[in-house]
Parts: structure tokens; C-alpha cells; sequence
């Protein structure tokens, strides 16, 4: 069997070709991850141009989780300085799928390969932060990764002090001045955290726990992208009201939440 990420770049530059095949768009201007629970927030975005699966494209792997979409939609938006070129990407692969990075960070290449300049990056997450409610939206403005997993190899030191863009930060909360931020934390999976070790990520300054976001950002960034991020708080972290966590509370909390979530990306697009 050929790897095709022995060469990771180069299997993102053949995604975007085909992506380019595909659409007939030479390049994409935006690039959304829409997360768990977000997929409805995709409508905001109006009717896209094309549609197809991931697998249609050289390097994805199909989906897994309930949820997670693995759809590819290319949109026109109009904006006040011409058209606006989405990719959104409606699922992701997840670190605790158990296929390695490479699959994990190939969409946000793929992205940046076929133009994008800008990455949003959306996920469902444990609130770990009390004032945190279900069914909030958190601007991501830091991470702590926990999971030891890097997507870059090689001696290139990549500078994550503005990782999570504070420009566009300040754009969203410009736009919606009750919007809180937080620092997420990545959490590998699939298990869910232990009390013991909510405590441990709050004492160390986490806000926020999810198993996605954090690889995206770091190699959108270190290829130049613009990274931003927002969570949809779906549960209290572990052991924080005595219920025990389950998917389906996200996935309705995401639902609960959608018309709001797609207000804001479909505003924060035209400001980019
Ligand atoms: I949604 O409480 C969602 N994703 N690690 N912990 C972790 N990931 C999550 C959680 C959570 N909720």
C-alpha cells in the first residue's frame, strides 16, 4: 500500500488539485472545520455551489463519529468586495480515531493549499470554567495541549504566541460583545476526562476540554493561515454535576444553539 502522507504536503497539494477539478474555483478565499453540533450552522451560509464527500478527494479517510458529516461544500458568498470562496468542511478526523495525525491535520493543508488564508476552526466541548453554560459560544484565545502530539516534524520551532488570531478575535467580539474567551484544552480520547483530572486541567488554567481544534490550528499556522477558534460549550466538564456526559447532549445542544452559531460565522466572514 502506497502512504500517501510519507510526503504530507504533497498529498495536501493533490487534494486541492482535485479540489480545484472539482469546483472549477481556482482557490478558496475562507476555510470553516465545522464540529460537532455545528453542521446546522452550515445553513447560515446559504446554498453551496458544490457539494461532495471527503473520500471523493485524494487523503481523507471516511467518517466515524455520529455527527461528523464527511462533507466537503464549496460556497459563493457575496460580500462588499466581491465574492467570498468558503470551503467548509463538515466533520473532521479525530486524534483518538486511531489513524495518526497526518489525517487529522489534512483538510486545514488542504485549505491553505487551495488559498485559504483564513482557517475557522468550531468544536463542541466540556465547560471546565463554572461561569461557562451548555449551549455558550467561547472564543478560543489559548491552548494547552495534553495529548504530547505534534502535527510538524523537523527542526523548524514554530512561534504559537498568536495563535489564535488576535485580530479576528477582536472582529468577533466586535460583533457580539457578550462573547467570553478561553483557553481549550486539547484531551485526546475517546474517554472522556476523570473529575480527577478536570481538576487538574482547571488548576492548570484550562477553561475549556475537547478532543479537536488544537493540531488544525497548529499546522494552519505554521503554513501561514490566519487560526481562529470557537467552541460551543455541550456539557460541564466531568465530575462538575454529578451527571454523567454523553453525545447525545451535545449534538442536541449544537442543535439548540445553531441559528446563533451561523449568524456569527456568516458576520464574522464578511468582516475578514
Ligand atoms: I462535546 O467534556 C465534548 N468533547 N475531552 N471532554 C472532552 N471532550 C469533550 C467534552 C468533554 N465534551
Amino acid at each position: 500500500m502506497i502512504d500517501i502522507y510519507s510526503d504530507p504536503m504533497g498529498a495536501a497539494e493533490s487534494a486541492a488539485l482535485a479540489l480545484k477539478n472539482m469546483t472549477g474555483k481556482l482557490a478558496h478565499d475562507v476555510a470553516l472545520v465545522m464540529g460537532s453540533g455545528w453542521v446546522s450552522a452550515a445553513e447560515a451560509l446559504g446554498t453551496p455551489t458544490h457539494e461532495f464527500s471527503v473520500t471523493d478527494l485524494p487523503g481523507f479517510p471516511a467518517p466515524t463519529v455520529a455527527g461528523h458529516g464527511g462533507l466537503i461544500r464549496s460556497y459563493d458568498i457575496a460580500g462588499s468586495n466581491g465574492v467570498i470562496r468558503a470551503l467548509v468542511f463538515l466533520g473532521r478526523t479525530h486524534l483518538y480515531e486511531g489513524k495518526g495525525i497526518e489525517p487529522v491535520v489534512h483538510g486545514v493543508r488542504t485549505a491553505v493549499k487551495t488559498g485559504c488564508k483564513t482557517i475557522i476552526l468550531t468544536n463542541a466541548c466540556g465547560g471546565i470554567n463554572a461561569n461557562f453554560k451548555v449551549g455558550q459560544p467561547v472564543i478560543i484565545k489559548d491552548h494547552i495541549s495534553l495529548t504530547g502530539v505534534s502535527p510538524l516534524t523537523g527542526a523548524t520551532f514554530v512561534d504559537l504566541t498568536d495563535l489564535y488570531s488576535a485580530r479576528i478575535r477582536k472582529l468577533i467580539k466586535n460583533e457580539d460583545s457578550t462573547l467570553e474567551e478561553g483557553v481549550y484544552v486539547h484531551w485526546r480520547g475517546p474517554t472522556y476526562e476523570t473529575p480527577a483530572e478536570i481538576r487538574m486541567m482547571r488548576a492548570i488554567g484550562a477553561d475549556l476540554v475537547g478532543m479537536s481544534t488544537v493540531p488544525e490550528a497548529i499546522a494552519a499556522h505554521a503554513l501561514g493561515a490566519e487560526v481562529v477558534g470557537i467552541s460551543l460549550v455541550t456539557n460541564a466538564a466531568a465530575g462538575m454535576t454529578g451527571e454523567k456526559l454523553n453525545h447525545e447532549e451535545v449534538m442536541a445542544a449544537g442543535k439548540a444553539a445553531a441559528d446563533r452559531m451561523g449568524t456569527l460565522l456568516s458576520k464574522l466572514i464578511h468582516k475578514l
